[in-house]
């Protein structure tokens, strides 16, 4: 007990050793894991999340490093997790093998880490939960999240983040279109990355068109297009000030904490559903017992679902 208790506190502390710890933990699942976090929950909420989508090869990552360095340059401390489904990387702070991530990796003021599970996708997003309310019980300013815009699950995690930044790149067409098709609802500033190839101009005008026909409530949150150049940090430090405008009318429109309040719900029905789940399932007596009871026609599938779940 006293071992769980000290990686709280040194978690809560900073300490980059027990936070790489307890991620790893997180992803593994282990056992005493749920304690420590259960007590993070209690020292986070501060940190501005940041969730950067879009297809791969969009320039993500290199768009999270320049924005990192612009965050460290207002000495403001920044933890990034790279949600990645199909990532060999475990355990280690490995995030694309970018020069300008390694320089990142040496400054204590950056957390690096890339997150992957094995199994279920539903998995891969409470880890990815789990490592945002390490970082921000740690005291980091600034969190970005890092995902394929792919997918529910994806869209699931991303809606963690206060502000989404939704990544595109000039000459797609169709990329315009998978946009309209998932996560035009949820982007809070959209981004044309690599605009220094041709077609940029275009990319904005096709989304600027997508926004306009969005319906839009009157005090609502402007969705900007920012255009960026992530290899040379060209827009970079503009799009920084978006974030930072868009925290702020979050805070002042209550938004901040209808969001919250959401997103504690959703969070709250997943686990619930997953603990409901994990006590109804074959091998649990009680469970097989209903399951003989009902195959043999002696009770139903709703009312033993209901006597299942009053027992609980
Ligand atoms: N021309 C150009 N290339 C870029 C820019 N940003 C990123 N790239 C390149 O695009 C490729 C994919 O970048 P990466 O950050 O790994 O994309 P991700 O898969 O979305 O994370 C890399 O070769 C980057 O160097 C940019 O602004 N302009
Ligand atoms: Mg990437």
């Amino acid at each position: 007990m006293t071992g769980t208790v000290s990686l709280t506190d040194r978690v809560v502390r900073g300490d980059v050793g027990a936070i790489a710890r307890l991620i790893t933990q997180i992803e593994r699942r282990s056992p005493g894991v749920d304690e420590v976090l259960s007590e993070l929950h209690h020292s986070a909420g501060r940190a501005h999340v940041i969730g950067v989508t879009g297809s791969p090869g969009s320039g993500k990552s290199t768009l999270v490093s320049a924005l990192t360095e612009q965050y460290r340059r207002a000495g403001r401390t920044v933890g990034i997790i790279a949600v990645d489904p199909s990532s060999v990387f475990t355990g280690g702070a490995i995030l694309g093998d970018r020069i300008r991530m390694a320089a990142l990796a040496g400054d204590p003021g950056v957390f690096i880490r890339s997150i992957a599970t094995r199994g279920a996708l539903g998995g891969l997003s409470r880890a990815a939960l789990d490592a945002i309310t390490t970082l921000d019980a740690a005291g980091k300013d600034i969190i970005i999240l890092e995902t394929v815009g792919v997918g529910q699950a994806e869209v699931d995690v991303i809606s963690a983040a206060q502000t989404v930044a939704v990544v595109s790149v000039p000459g797609m067409g169709d990329d315009v279109q998978a946009i309209k098709a998932g996560l035009l609802e949820i982007a809070d500033v959209h981004v044309v990355n690599k605009s220094d190839r041709e077609g940029a101009h275009k990319t904005v005008s096709e989304l600027r068109e997508m926004l306009r026909l969005a319906p839009r409530v009157p005090g609502q949150w402007t969705v900007p297009i920012k255009q960026t150049v992530s290899a040379t940090g060209q827009g970079v430090p503009e799009l920084v000030d978006r974030f930072d405008e868009h925290l702020a009318w979050l805070a002042d429109t209550g938004e901040r904490e209808r969001r919250a309040w959401r997103n504690t719900a959703t969070r709250i029905r997943w686990l619930a559903e997953e603990l409901v789940l994990d006590r109804l399932k074959p091998g649990r007596p009680d469970f097989d017992r209903t399951v003989d009871e009902v195959t043999a026609r002696r009770d139903d599938p709703l009312s033993a679902a209901r006597r299942l779940m009053e027992q609980l």
